[in-house]
């Protein structure tokens, strides 16, 4: 922890004069005057915000509305992950953590199984757990209701964020019932909010080449409609850096935004960084840049208007690019995780775990106020700068 222990400096906005001028130079200078009236960006603008190769001065732009609605608070929690089964009916091209059944890495979780990796962290003041999975063939409605029954059995108190589009769309077809008592079980089974997984690119050409068996952007976007209407709060990613392009990029944001618009139960956009290794894309990918991390926060901070969080998630993006997120348009690193499959499957370097400590001296060494929140972002305990 001791290394990330340094000088903190606050974030220090550049002299408006000066920003004025460079940003006019570089070709800026009407994003500016919207992002400054508070106007919404264009399609042609976050183009623009993707190509430009004046990168801090997105930055900056971005950072202007980080501190209005955030000011120099930053978020974490306390969380745990549990990806209860791996053996998924689907063979997406960007995923490592999939296997069929009779592999030999191929496992699946029962309730017992669920209720004794909670009881594992019965020390830990964790809040929330987060739990998605693949899409078990041979598992039926009820597993998805005992993996949840099995968290709460264990910790009563803790927020349950789980199941991602992909599996609600799979419980409303496989569950025969109504949409209204499907809500219903999960509710009363004790489902908190949604994470927002599953989204990848919410655009066709990059649906059918890469992940064409699963749902599609139409099916995420109408069922993250019936989670909000069903008053569940929720989450939605972005998995860039692998053949997408930055229009589609853009198409992905706006769509969110205008689902946002009607429905307003987003609490966080994550975009998540491609790892490729022991992918299908393993030999077309490679890993993100630093670049393309940062100008991915910080144009989602700039087009997302009506999101109010903007999540850099340290185990993808690790934590040294989390930590230079916050000045990027970043107010959360997301939690201190433990246990995660799905990005370690694919390569990531960054650690399994972060102690509550590191995540706050990272935060701290960069100039900001560490804040735990809930998952539903509840300030739960406020720590000094
Ligand atoms: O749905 C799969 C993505 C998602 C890879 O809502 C990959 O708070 C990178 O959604 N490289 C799961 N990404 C993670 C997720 C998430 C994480 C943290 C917080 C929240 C939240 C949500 O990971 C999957 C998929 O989109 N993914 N394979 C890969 N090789």
């Amino acid at each position: 922890m001791s290394q990330v222990k340094q000088q903190a400096s606050r974030y220090q906005p550049l002299e408006p004069a000066l920003a004025d001028r460079v940003l006019e130079g570089v070709g800026l200078g009407e994003i500016r005057d919207k992002v400054r009236a508070g106007e919404r960006l264009s399609r042609e603008d976050g183009l623009l915000l993707f190509e430009t190769p004046h990168l801090s001065a997105v930055g900056y732009l971005a950072q202007q509305v980080r501190q209005r609605l955030h000011g120099d608070k930053a978020y974490f929690n306390y969380n745990l992950h549990i990806n209860y089964t791996n053996v998924c009916q689907y063979s997406c091209k960007f995923c490592a953590f999939a296997a069929k059944e009779g592999e030999d890495r191929a496992y699946t979780m029962d309730g017992a199984a669920v209720e004794a990796k909670m009881r594992e962290y019965a020390d830990q003041a964790i809040t929330e757990v987060h739990m998605v999975a693949g899409i078990h063939p041979n598992r039926g409605y009820e597993y998805y209701l005992e993996v949840l029954r099995a968290a709460k059995r264990a910790r009563p108190e803790v927020h349950v964020k789980a199941f991602t589009m992909v599996e609600i769309e799979h419980m409303l077809k496989i569950s025969g019932k109504t949409e209204d008592e499907v809500f219903a079980d999960l509710r009363e089974a004790g489902l908190g909010s949604c994470p927002g997984g599953g989204a990848e690119v919410l655009v066709d050409r990059v649906h059918k080449a890469v992940f064409r068996e699963k749902m599609g952007p139409q099916a995420w976007l109408d069922t993250a409609r019936k989670v909000q209407e069903h008053g569940f709060k929720m989450n939605a990613t972005m998995l860039y850096g692998h053949i997408e392009r930055s229009s589609e990029r853009v198409d992905h944001l706006i769509k969110l935004r205008e689902l946002q618009d009607d429905c307003g139960n987003f609490m966080a956009f994550i975009p998540l960084a491609f790892w490729p290794y022991h992918t299908d894309l393993a030999n077309f990918g490679h890993e993100t840049t630093g670049w393309m991390d940062l100008r991915s926060i910080a144009v989602s901070r700039l087009m997302l208007d009506n999101f109010p969080t903007i999540k850099a998630y340290w185990i993808m993006l690790t934590p040294a690019s989390a930590q230079t997120a916050l000045a990027f348009g970043a107010n959360d690193l997301d939690g201190t995780v433990s246990e995660e499959k799905i990005t370690h499957d694919a390569g990531t370097t960054a650690p399994q775990h972060l102690p509550k400590d590191h995540l706050v001296e990272l935060i701290r060494a960069a100039g900001y106020q560490p804040v735990q929140r809930s998952s539903t972002y509840e300030e739960l305990e406020l720590l000094s700068s």
